[in-house]
């Protein structure tokens, strides 16, 4: 038995992933605790497919992750998104640690970043589009909560995009963690961090990229010297769409100090401040939200695209 075959007794792949991974065509793996945990429903749902149909727009195929009865799905059905949307909060929040027994358990999963790098890396899916990634939290200096985000991203292979992530984060911290995990974060058309809502954090990125291709290029070379891991890609919210620096931030501000008094910690602080953040701003973080997840996916997409065309040239190239 085969590899792929052995993962066949947990892995499902949608008609239309199982074909384009096959021919070596274009796939962006989307993730989903973002669905059920990032946004409220019904807008999570109607972004979930909003998302899906920007990837099929540049010319590849989502795949949305998620566990379903206990099984890994790369594409899920809209009933599949559906179910995770309504579930929302009481979805259980599925990281590597909890994967194994998402799936014993026979149940239902929203996978979060790094359970989603696991799965895609399972079905042969290198290109990922998200909001934000998890990091290092403020305080981490006596909490000791980092994210397995960053711990994925040091050892699967598999290329981030996403808006770099929310400052209820230490976003220093965590640039200095990716750093010492041999990750690269480059910046899509910016030398800066972008911070979700904000296109700017004041932390200084050491690479900026402008291309598709030569991102591509850099994955290939990355992974085929052995340089395990994946690379995070952050390109920020289109202009026009982000929040005033002082407004989110008075707001996360607002959002940290609630979960300090309730005590809250562990997987549950990440959801709390999301949740916390979209009900005090009124709606607007959540529109700012959906946009920069539209725009990362169409990013996503055209790096699949970039990234298949050069696999197919090196496979061309090397046959004897
Ligand atoms: N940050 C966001 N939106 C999200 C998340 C983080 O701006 O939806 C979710 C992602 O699924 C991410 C997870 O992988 O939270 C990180 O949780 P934790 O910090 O518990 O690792
Ligand atoms: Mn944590």
């Amino acid at each position: 038995m085969n590899d792929r075959q052995a993962l066949r007794g947990y892995l499902d792949f949608s008609e239309e992933v199982e074909a384009a991974v096959a021919e070596g065509r274009p796939v962006v793996a989307l993730e989903s605790t973002i669905i059920s945990h990032g946004m409220p429903w019904p807008r999570n749902a109607e972004t979930a497919l909003r998302v899906e149909a920007a990837v099929r727009e540049r010319g590849a195929t989502p795949a949305t992750i998620a566990v379903i009865g206990g099984r890994l799905k790369a594409g899920l059905s809209p009933e599949g998104i559906e179910k995770l949307a309504k579930a929302g909060q009481s979805a259980i929040k599925t990281s590597r640690r909890d994967l194994p027994f998402v799936v014993a358990d026979g149940a239902d999963g929203a996978t979060t970043v790094a359970a989603t790098m696991i799965v895609a890396d399972l079905a042969g899916i290198r290109v990922f589009a998200t909001g934000g990634i998890g990091g290092v939290h403020r305080g981490a200096t006596e909490t000791f909560d980092v994210s397995a985000d960053l711990e994925e991203l040091a050892h699967t292979d598999v290329a981030v995009v996403c808006a770099g992530a929310k400052s209820i984060l230490d976003l220093g911290l965590t640039l200095e963690y990716l750093e010492t995990r041999g990750v690269p974060v480059v910046g899509w058309g910016t030398e800066e961090l972008p911070a979700f809502y904000s296109r700017y954090s004041g932390h200084k990125l050491d690479r900026r990229i402008d291309s598709v291709r030569l991102l591509a290029r850099a994955m290939l070379i990355k992974w085929k010297l052995g340089l395990r891991g994946g690379i995070v890609v952050a390109n920020p919210i289109p202009a026009e769409y982000a929040m005033g620096k002082a407004e989110i931030d008075a707001i996360i501000e607002r959002a940290l100090g609630e979960a300090a008094d309730l005590g809250i910690k562990g997987k549950e602080i990440t959801p709390f401040l999301l949740a916390r953040i979209s009900e005090l701003s009124g709606g607007e973080s959540l529109d700012s939200n959906i946009r920069l997840v539209l725009n990362n996916a169409a990013l996503a997409a055209d790096l699949a695209v970039a990234y298949a065309g050069l696999l197919r040239e090196d496979s061309e190239e090397n046959r004897p």
